[in-house]
């Protein structure tokens, strides 16, 4: 399937799904689940900084049809991609040795089985509609499917916080991305008309409500189609510099820096570090301000803080790239009230807070520019916050 058909397919029905298990694997699986993808609304880069991050959980999921099997067998096979069924087994995981989407399903079982978790050989079928690649968190939905059927159906009993906890040790160690706990919270502790207000120093969450209809507003997403990598060496040299002037600085993580902190900064620090702290340091502001917002006058006022963290984001942290960039443009230029870029940046999605009656405006306006610019065509779509990872069946 392409990375097109899978960002407008809808996931097959989990009738579908336990089907087409019956059928490659020759009985019935034990159980379906499914995790989703998210958006995140403000708070980029914060999360490994302890900072403050405010993602969603979107209508896009992925799902797992799983049966526990007697021996240390693993099976694994998605309705996408043409790797054809994997096998290995328990013993033979190791960090480094998986391939394309089998790294998330294996990493889960390694960081699983690294906890004491007392992990089953399996069989597992994946489908998911989260785009990949486009910044959505398309692979921390997989891992977030698997380890809510493994807790599940080993009765590990674990809670939120160490399944968010595992899955960031699959990424960073057996994955090889080191990222942070934005995405795996924002899919396992997402909820229906809300959004998650995570700490990510000590992972206290907070629903805070966020409905945009009924403000007569839309979130569309622009999948600019840049394919990115959090594995790749531009998100890793940005968790450095923000290491750098954290230690500079003297704090345990740039969390504890404030902006009335950042002229001090600006004389310790060399040029480039000082922007990559600065853009930490007011987001984790403009997260707080959101927060406020939203449970003030609404998501009708927070379209001045996107916009600033887009352009922290281009000109402080530069992890933008030109598609992005005429994203946010085009839609503001054509009625959007707020536009940032999404996720870890280098490619992936941006978001535009519109007003209903000029979603059909912007959405062509972006598209013509693409085309103008020579750039592929964007996948455009709007998206809700959506229920957390769950069984289905
Ligand atoms: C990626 C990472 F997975 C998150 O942990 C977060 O750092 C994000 O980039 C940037 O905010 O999605």
């Amino acid at each position: 399937m392409s990375t097109q058909d899978q960002a407008t397919a809808a996931p097959a029905a989990h009738g579908d799904l336990r089907a087409r298990f019956e059928q490659e694997f020759g009985s019935a699986p034990d159980g379906v689940w499914q995790a989703p993808g998210r958006v995140n609304l403000i708070g980029e880069h914060t999360d490994y900084n302890e900072g403050f991050v405010l993602p969603f959980a979107i209508d896009r999921t992925a799902r797992v049809a799983v049966a526990v099997r007697r021996d240390s067998t693993v099976r694994l096979l998605s309705t996408y991609g043409d790797q054809g069924v994997v096998t290995t087994t328990l013993e033979a995981l190791r960090p480094g040795t998986a391939k394309g989407w089998t790294k998330y399903p294996l990493g889960v079982m390694w960081a699983l089985r690294e906890r004491g978790v007392g992990v089953p050989g399996l069989d597992l079928l994946l489908d998911s509609n989260v785009p990949l690649g486009a910044g959505l968190s398309s692979s921390h939905a997989i891992e977030c499917a698997v380890i809510t059927a493994l807790n599940d159906l080993t009765g590990a009993g674990l809670a939120a916080e160490d399944m968010v906890l595992a899955t960031q040790r699959a990424e960073n160690d057996f994955v090889g991305a080191p990222t942070g706990i934005m995405d795996q919270s924002a899919s396992l502790r997402g909820s229906k008309g809300h959004a998650v207000f995570l700490d990510c120093r000590d992972q206290t969450a907070h629903l805070v409500p966020f409905e945009t209809e009924p403000a007569g507003l839309a979130l569309l997403v622009i999948d600019t189609k840049v394919s990115h990598s959090h594995a790749d060496g531009g998100y890793a040299s940005r968790r450095a510099s923000c290491e750098l002037g954290a230690e500079v600085m003297g704090v345990k993580a740039l969390r504890d820096i404030e902006v009335a902190d950042l002229d001090e900064a600006s004389g310790l620090l060399d040029e480039v570090t000082f922007r990559r702290v600065r853009h930490v340091v007011t987001e984790n502001d403009r997260v707080l301000q959101t927060v406020e917002l939203l449970g003030g006058p609404g998501p009708g006022a927070i379209g001045p803080l996107l916009d600033a963290s887009h352009a922290s984001m281009r000109d402080d942290f530069e992890i933008s790239c030109p598609e992005l960039d005429l994203a946010v443009d085009t839609a503001k230029a054509h009625g959007a009230i707020g536009a940032r870029m999404t996720g870890g940046g280098f490619g992936g999605a941006a978001i535009a807070l519109t007003p209903v009656d000029a979603e059909r405006k912007v959405r062509d306006a972006v598209a013509k520019a693409f085309a103008q610019a020579g750039f592929a065509a964007p996948d455009i779509f709007t998206v809700s916050p959506a229920a957390g990872a769950t069984r289905i069946a």
